[in-house]
C-alpha cells in the first residue's frame, strides 16, 4: 500500500516558492491523507496514529510536528468521522481557504457532507496573499522549513568555508558533493584547478592527490601533468544540472516506518534536494546510495578518464529554478581570475533547459529573443573575466518540454490515490504552486506553444555561439539531448518514464542523468573534437602511484 507524505510536496516546490495560502493548504491535505492511510494500515485508530505520527520526523522536526499535532489533533478525529476527504478536512480545519482544488475524490458520505453545508463552503479560488497563521502556533510547519531551506540555500557558497576560496572538506552545504574537496582548508589559493606554483614537491596544492618527486628529482606534477592539458568541468545551470529528485520512498507505507524520512530528510535538506555526485556534468559518487540508486557517468568523470590530472577539479553552480536573468551572478560564488594565482582552463557547461519558458505568466509573455540575448551575453562577459584563456564553453539547447506530458500524463503517480499525472500537473497549476505551468498541463496549446518558445531560444544560443568573441574561451553550441536519449530507451524496449523523476514528474531520473552525459559527451566528440584534451599518457602511471588520488 502507498500513501502520501506530509512534506512531500513542500519538498517538490521548496527551491521553487514562497510560503503561501496554497502551500499550506496542499502540505496539509497531503498530511492528512498520510494520517488517515496509517489508520488504515494499523487498524488502531486515528488517535493512535496522531500520538506517534512526529516519530517518523527527523529529531530536528520534533517540535514543531508535536505542536501541530496538538493544536489539530481534537478537530482531525471529529472530523474524519464525518468525512474521508482530506481536502474537506484541511477545509474545515481553516488551512485551505477554499474548495476548488480538489486532489481526493469524494466518497457517498463526503457528498452528503458538502450538501447538507453548500451554503458555508467556499469553492473560489482564493489569492495567493491570503496566507493567515493559527493564531495558536507560533510559526507555521512551512515557515520554519522554508527559513531554514532558504538560510542554506540563500548564496549557494558553503556555509562554513576557513579560507574563503568557496572550497571545503565536507560534503553537504554546496561542500565537495558540489565543488572538488579541498585539501587545504586554511590557505584560499590551495584549493582544486590551480597551477600548482611550484611544482607540489612538498604538498599538494591543487588536491588532485598527485605530489612529491621521482627517484631523480623530478616533481611528478611536472612530470606527469605540466604538459598534459589538465582542463576542468564547470556546470553553470538549473535544476536538470543539479540533478533535483525527491526519493518515492517517502509515499511507501513500509519504508516510512522503517525511518526513511527519518534518516534522509536533513541530508537532503542541506544539499536542497539535489545530487550533483551523482549527476550528468559533475558526477563522480559511484558508491550505492538507496535513496538514488542507479550508475553514474559525468562530464567531469570522462575529463577525469582522459587524464588523471583532472582530479577533483570540478564545480556545480547549478540552482534550483536558474534562469538566464539570473546565471551571471551565478559566477560571483566562484574563484575570479587573479594575477597572483594561475587556473587551467574550464570546460563550462551552459543549461538552463526551460526555466526561462516555464515561469512564463503566459504563452503571449514567453521572454524575448533580445531579453534572451542581453542575458546570455551578460553572463558571457562575465565568464570571460573568470576562466582561464584556453577555456571552452558548450551552449545545451532548450528542452521540448511537452515530452513530459507525452509520456506521463495516464501514469500513475507514485502518490497512489489512483492519481495520474495529469491530475497532479492540474491541481498543481489550481493551487497556483506547479513548477512549470507551461509544460505541466493538460492544455496541449500552451504545451506546443512552450515547445517552440525554447525552439527560437535555441536560434539565439547559436547567433551568439556564432557572433560573440570572448578572449579566454572557444562556444559551441549541442541541443539538449533528450530526443536521443528517448530513441535509445526506446529501441531497448525500455518505458520513456524510466528517463523522469517519479516523484515531480519532471526531471531526468538517475538513468536520465547517465544518459545525457552520454550523449553530452558524444556530441562534444563529434561536433567539437578540439574541445576535449588529449589522452594523458601517464595515467596508469599515475594510478600506479597515487591509488585513488585522495579520493572525494
Ligand atoms: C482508477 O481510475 C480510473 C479512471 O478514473 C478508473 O477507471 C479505475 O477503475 C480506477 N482504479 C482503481 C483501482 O480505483
Ligand atoms: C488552452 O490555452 C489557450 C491559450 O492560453 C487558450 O486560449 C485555450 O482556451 C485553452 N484551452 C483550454 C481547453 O483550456
Ligand atoms: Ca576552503
Ligand atoms: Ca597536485
Amino acid at each position: 500500500m502507498r500513501f502520501s507524505s506530509l512534506l512531500i510536496i513542500l519538498l517538490i516546490l521548496a527551491p521553487y516558492l514562497k510560503v503561501n495560502a496554497s502551500i499550506e493548504c496542499l502540505g496539509s491535505a497531503f498530511a492528512l491523507s498520510l494520517i488517515r492511510d496509517i489508520a488504515d494500515i494499523e487498524g488502531k485508530g486515528m488517535e493512535h496514529v496522531l500520538e506517534n505520527f512526529c516519530e517518523h520526523f527527523p529529531l530536528e522536526m520534533n517540535e514543531i510536528c508535536t505542536s501541530y499535532i496538538e493544536t489539530y489533533g481534537g478537530r482531525i478525529i471529529e472530523k474524519f468521522n464525518e468525512v474521508d476527504n482530506p481536502d474537506i478536512v484541511a477545509y474545515e480545519l481553516g488551512l485551505c481557504k477554499n474548495l476548488k482544488c480538489r486532489l481526493f475524490p469524494d466518497t457517498a458520505k463526503d457528498l452528503k457532507y458538502l450538501s447538507k453545508n453548500q451554503n458555508r463552503i467556499k469553492v473560489e479560488k482564493c489569492t495567493i496573499d491570503s496566507f493567515e497563521k493559527d493564531s495558536k502556533l507560533k510559526d507555521s510547519i512551512w515557515e520554519i522549513i522554508m527559513s531554514e531551506i532558504k538560510k542554506i540555500t540563500k548564496k549557494h557558497i558553503p556555509l562554513v568555508d576557513l579560507d574563503g576560496d568557496h572550497f571545503v572538506t565536507y560534503k553537504t552545504l554546496r561542500g565537495s558533493n558540489w565543488r572538488g574537496r579541498d585539501c587545504n582548508d586554511l590557505v584560499a589559493n590551495y584549493r582544486p584547478g590551480i597551477v600548482p606554483p611550484s611544482g607540489d614537491i612538498e604538498m599538494d596544492s591543487n588536491c588532485n592527490g598527485i605530489y612529491g618527486r621521482d627517484e631523480n628529482g623530478v616533481s611528478y606534477e611536472d612530470k606527469f601533468c605540466k604538459d598534459s592539458e589538465p582542463m576542468g568541468v564547470l556546470v553553470i545551470g538549473d535544476s536538470v544540472g543539479a540533478h533535483f529528485r525527491v526519493p518515492p520512498e517517502y509515499f511507501n507505507a513500509q519504508q516510512l516506518l522503517d525511518g526513511a524520512l527519518k534518516e534522509s530528510l536533513i541530508p537532503l535538506l542541506e544539499m536542497e534536494f539535489d545530487w550533483p555526485h551523482k549527476s550528468y556534468g559533475t558526477g563522480h559518487d559511484t558508491s550505492y546510495n538507496k535513496y538514488c540508486p542507479g550508475d553514474v557517468k559525468s562530464i567531469y568523470l570522462e575529463m577525469r578518464n582522459i587524464n588523471r590530472c583532472n582530479h577533483r577539479n570540478y564545480q556545480n553552480l547549478a540552482v534550483n529554478g536558474m534562469e538566464s536573468k539570473k546565471i551571471k551572478d551565478l559566477l560571483s560564488t566562484t574563484i575570479t581570475k587573479s594575477q597572483e594565482q594561475e587556473d587551467y582552463p574550464t570546460l563550462t557547461i551552459l543549461e538552463i533547459i526551460g526555466n526561462d519558458i516555464c515561469h512564463s505568466e503566459s504563452i503571449e509573455k514567453f521572454i524575448t529573443n533580445e531579453q534572451f540575448k542581453t542575458n546570455i551575453i551578460g553572463f558571457l562577459d562575465e565568464l570571460d573575466k573568470t576562466v582561464a584563456p584556453g577555456s571552452k564553453l558548450m551552449f545545451i539547447g532548450m528542452v521540448r518540454g511537452s515530452i513530459l506530458y507525452d509520456s506521463l500524463h495516464d501514469n500513475i503517480h507514485p502518490f497512489g490515490h489512483n492519481t495520474t499525472y495529469a491530475e497532479i500537473y492540474e491541481y498543481l497549476k489550481c493551487q497556483d504552486l506547479s513548477p512549470c505551468p507551461m509544460w505541466m498541463t493538460t492544455n496541449k496549446t500552451v504545451r506546443d506553444a512552450a515547445d517552440a518558445a525554447g525552439l527560437r531560444l535555441d536560434k539565439v544560443y547559436k547567433e551568439i555561439a556564432h557572433s560573440y568573441t570572448p578572449k579566454n574561451f572557444e562556444i559551441g553550441y549541442i541541443d539538449f539531448p533528450l530526443p536521443d536519449i528517448i530513441d535509445y530507451v526506446k529501441k531497448r524496449g525500455e518505458p520513456v518514464s524510466d528517463l523522469i523523476e517519479p516523484v515531480d514528474g519532471f526531471h531526468p531520473s538517475q538513468l536520465g542523468q547517465y544518459l545525457i552525459a552520454e550523449m553530452i559527451w558524444k556530441n562534444i566528440n563529434l561536433k567539437y573534437p578540439t574541445f576535449i584534451p588529449k589522452v594523458n599518457p601517464y595515467n596508469e602511471e599515475i594510478e600506479k602511484i597515487f591509488n585513488d588520488q585522495g579520493g572525494y
